[in-house]
């Protein structure tokens, strides 16, 4: 008897914790034009209508997410979490799949298609557990050619050549200065405040970020793990890799956070644009 009220306290804490997250991601694909240049696009939206963005999850530590996606492309594509979902994922064409997602620990996760028409095209983007009691941020890098992106839509080639030369580089797919009226990407928060923000390469270019007026404490890097704790004010994100950072906003002002490598500064070869980002800390 004794144990029976164990059991039963236990599954109802148990209960009270667990809670399934209902969700539904689209999976679309059109043409946009960017600073001039058009591009093939391929994107997780939160509803049938492209939208030139990937929708950002983010839920609390005890979240288990069930997802129905459903996919508007011609084509098979899968979703994809490294290391935790990775077999048994295909969403077919013009068809939808279902999974339940657990995450294995508090932090960002990159979800994506694994197909070349699908990340490559854009289809990538973040789940952020266990945070919401901070203000969280998502920086989502994504670099591109335009003559490459018809070439992987039309899937006459699957992959990024040697002689590669981008001519977008966006942050959650979009660049400076519109960059400026994304609430996901501009920092605007208070002194005092301590802030998290996923950062993640989705593109095909390494990439590095430096960040003006303050050092960040990596919380995790996926890939590149040396740098866990490490308290810096630039670090690299390899391709596909995910880093999680805190920042203590502990001054005021308004500061430039940008690519270090200034080609990925430009919108169309011009300076500045691209992956320019701010944050803005108010007294
Ligand atoms: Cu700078």
């Amino acid at each position: 008897m004794k144990h029976l009220i164990v059991l039963i306290l236990l599954s109802l804490t148990y209960y009270a914790q667990s809670t399934i997250v209902l969700d539904t991601l689209f999976i679309n694909k059109d043409t946009a034009t960017v600073t001039g240049f058009n591009y093939q696009f391929c994107v997780f939206n939160d509803s049938s209508d492209f939208k030139l963005v990937n929708h950002t999850f983010e839920i609390s530590s005890n979240d288990t997410l069930q997802l129905h996606i459903i996919n508007n492309d011609t084509l098979d594509h899968t979703f994809q979490i490294d290391g935790v979902l990775e077999t048994a994922n295909n969403v077919n064409a013009l068809s939808f799949g279902d999974f339940q997602i657990v995450l294995p620990s508090d932090g960002a996760f990159r979800y994506y298609s694994s197909v070349p028409y699908g990340h490559l095209l854009g289809a990538s983007g973040v789940i952020i557990k266990g945070f919401q009691n901070y203000p969280v941020y998502c920086w989502n890098m994504f670099d591109q050619s335009d003559t490459l992106s018809y070439e992987i839509a039309e899937t006459t080639t699957g992959s990024t050549p040697l002689d590669y030369m981008p001519n977008l580089f966006s942050i959650n797919l979009k660049t400076h200065p519109s960059l400026e009226f994304d609430t996901l990407a501009k920092i605007v928060q208070q002194v005092g405040d301590t802030i998290y923000i996923a950062t993640i390469n989705s593109g095909q270019m390494e990439h590095t970020l430096h960040y003006h007026g303050f050092h960040v404490t990596i919380i995790d890097a996926s890939v590149n793990t040396i740098m866990n704790n490490w308290k810096k004010d630039s670090y690299p994100l390899k391709k596909g890799e995910v880093v999680f950072v805190q920042l203590v906003a502990d001054q005021p002002g308004i500061y430039p956070v940008h690519e270090h490598n200034l080609i990925n500064v430009t919108n169309s070869g011009v300076y500045p644009g691209g992956m320019l980002n701010l944050i803005e800390i108010q007294p």
